[in-house]
């Protein structure tokens, strides 16, 4: 992980310097090496010192690609991810990409330079009032109201958004860049998060140790605190499987035997059969979010008379979707040290049990893997009719293929669409920092820019995107930016020729009424990475998806960022909001054909 510590120090004690000088030598202080953004007027003297203060300006193609970028790149590195551009419309286009990040849970800050103060309420040139825009998807929002405050108010923002985990906006008027003022610049804030309440820990040592089946819910917690280490000892003191929440399939060592997989959307059954056993359950670190524990597979799966712990380092998070016995303001790995201290060397009641319960999540992983292994295509009428005369791939056999090929850490980022969400069944990874999923927020174009970022805090691991078609149509522009910036990815794209997760809804609720979902005429988008200086391939059989892999992440090594375009078939896995989504209801004459029958 890099450390603020390693890197360049900021000029010491108070001096004359410019307010570009001070906000630059802050950025300095608190360890920043790349920033990611578009090039504009409203802070081009603070731009200019960049090179001479080591900060590499990463050049991209739009600034939601760079916000993203700043994501990923703070996700990977547990460091702040950085982005900037040109008020007015530079800055509207980071809304997406800070909504993503504020649910991601990333620091990322977000460097929105202003109209100028003269001129502010005017409706000057790209005049947008920028604090109310991203009052509700930041942390907090520092504004530069005196050139004088330039360094503090910088260093704030950074200091918060690591403490917040969550993004954090510096907003300020353009013209105060420059001027002369005198500052000293801050020192970066190190505020350690502990293990939490005596009591509260007590309590819960108490439950775990009464408990006859424990199951642990491992959450982004353990990844952003970097508490892996310390979730595996409690898991093995108590000899308790362990389900990964939604999207975090890497917040637990898949190859641990203890290790069950994802709950939620597209999970592992093995997973879900079990947790629906348990009879404590400890969430550590998650925040257990609504959509990551609805009902899937048919299995409503939480186990409503458990007893639950739940830890989270936002203590506003704690008993706030699911009710809890034991709520702890803690960081997971600390948490998970306390209850180890707590727990080691005390009778536990599922140490009698222990045998049969291990034979029991040895079963349902096998069951669970041989389900999978025998699910090569989806099975519902529409799927079949569709699929029964294609060429192309089953996008289940492919992702099977992919992660037998997955290259030893590897980091993905997956998007929002009906492949990348199936694709969670297949994601396993064995360290912390490897799975990016476009988390709650749920934007299509999230995958590939966010893996870019990645690789930049990251470039020895191999990166790679899982996008489909119609989210890569939103973000393929990027690829310029891995060309120009030599920043080499691979991109796994899914061609389906549709908006698929959406058309999943038309073909369940809406009789395959089928409305803006097909992406007819599309480009050979093999054809396009080329024309753009990227590697490209067009996959076509099950047999070539696993080398095509392992070439292209070899080829990262070479500096060469690759799209591998997979032919798959227009079959839809189960839908996403089979809970939001009711039959329709038309009370109108003229729209009487569009009524459930
Ligand atoms: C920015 C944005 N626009 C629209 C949506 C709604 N949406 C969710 S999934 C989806 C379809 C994704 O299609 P594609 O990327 O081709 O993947 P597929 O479902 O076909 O695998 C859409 C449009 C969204 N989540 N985000
Ligand atoms: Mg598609």
């Amino acid at each position: 992980m890099n450390k603020p510590a390693e890197f360049p120090l900021p000029v010491t004690g108070r001096q004359k310097m410019t307010p570009s000088e001070a906000f630059v030598e802050t950025l300095v202080a608190h360890g920043v090496r790349n920033v990611f953004g578009i090039v504009g007027s409203a802070y081009m003297d603070a731009l200019d010192l960049f090179p001479l203060a080591g900060i590499r300006f990463i050049s991209v193609a739009h600034e939601q690609g760079g916000g993203h970028m700043a994501d990923g790149f703070a996700r990977v590195s547990g460091r702040h991810g950085v982005c900037i551009a040109q008020n007015g419309p530079g800055i509207t286009n980071f809304v997406t990409s800070t909504a993503a990040a504020y649910w991601a849970h990333s620091p990322v800050v977000v460097i929105t330079p202003e109209t100028g103060s003269m001129t502010l309420g005017l409706g000057g040139f790209q005049e947008t009032d920028q604090l109310p825009i991203f009052s509700r998807i930041t942390k907090y929002q520092a504004h530069v109201n005196n050139r004088a405050r330039m360094a503090e108010l910088t260093s704030r923002a950074f200091d918060r958004a690591l403490l917040e985990m969550g993004p954090t906006q510096l907003n300020i008027p353009r013209d105060f860049f420059y001027g002369d003022i005198e500052c000293e610049i801050p020192r970066p804030l190190a505020i350690e998060r502990g293990a939490g309440g005596e009591k509260s820990l007590d309590e819960a040592a108490a439950l775990l140790a009464g408990a006859q089946f424990p199951v642990i819910l491992a959450g982004g917690g353990i990844v952003m605190g970097d508490g892996a280490a310390d979730a595996i000892a409690l898991a093995e003191l108590l000899q308790a499987p362990v389900a990964v929440s939604y999207l975090h399939n890497d917040a637990f060592p898949a190859t641990h035997p203890l290790w069950c997989g994802p709950l939620g959307y597209q999970g592992s059954k093995a997973a879900m059969k079990l947790i629906a056993k348990a009879d404590v359950v400890l969430a550590l670190g998650t925040r257990l979010g609504p959509f990551g524990t609805l009902p899937q597979h048919g299995l409503d799966y939480w186990p409503k008379n458990a007893k639950v712990v739940q830890v989270d380092a936002d203590a506003k998070m704690l008993g706030l979707v699911k009710a809890v016995s034991v709520g702890i303001c803690a960081d997971a790995g600390a948490a998970a040290r306390a209850l180890v201290a707590r727990l080691a060397g005390r009778p536990l009641a599922s140490q009698a049990n222990r045998a049969a319960r291990l034979a029991d999540v040895a079963a349902e992983k096998r069951a669970w893997e041989t389900e999978l292994d025998a699910w090569t295509h989806e099975k519902d009428a529409w799927s079949l009719e569709v699929s029964r005369d294609s060429s192309h791939m089953h996008p289940r056999q492919m992702l099977r293929e992919l992660e037998r090929a997955m290259p030893a850490g590897a980091m993905v980022s997956t998007d929002i669409g009906n492949i990348c969400s199936v694709s969670n069944s297949y994601l396993r990874f064995d360290r912390p920092r490897s799975m990016f999923a476009a988390m709650s927020f749920g934007n299509c174009g999230y995958a590939f820019p966010t893996i870019v970022g990645a690789k930049v805090a990251a470039p020895d691991r191999p990166a790679i995107a899982y996008v489909g078609d119609g989210a890569w149509g939103m973000s393929f522009g990027e690829l310029q930016t891995c060309v120009r910036e030599q920043i080499p990815v691979t991109a796994v794209v899914f061609n389906n020729g549709q908006w698929g997760a959406e058309k999943k809804n038309h073909v369940d609720f809406y009789e395959n009424r089928f409305v803006g979902v097909n992406l007819d005429g599309q480009p050979s988008w093999a054809a396009v990475a080329q024309a753009m200086g990227a590697e490209a391939h067009r996959i076509e059989k099950v047999s070539d998806v696993g080398p095509a892999l392992r070439a292209a992440a070899t080829a990262q090594r070479d500096g060469k960022t690759t799209v591998l375009e997979m032919m798959v078939t227009r079959e839809l896995g189960d839908p996403f909001r089979r809970d939001a989504l009711a039959l329709p209801v038309r009370h109108l004459a003229k729209y009487q054909a569009t009524a459930a029958k």
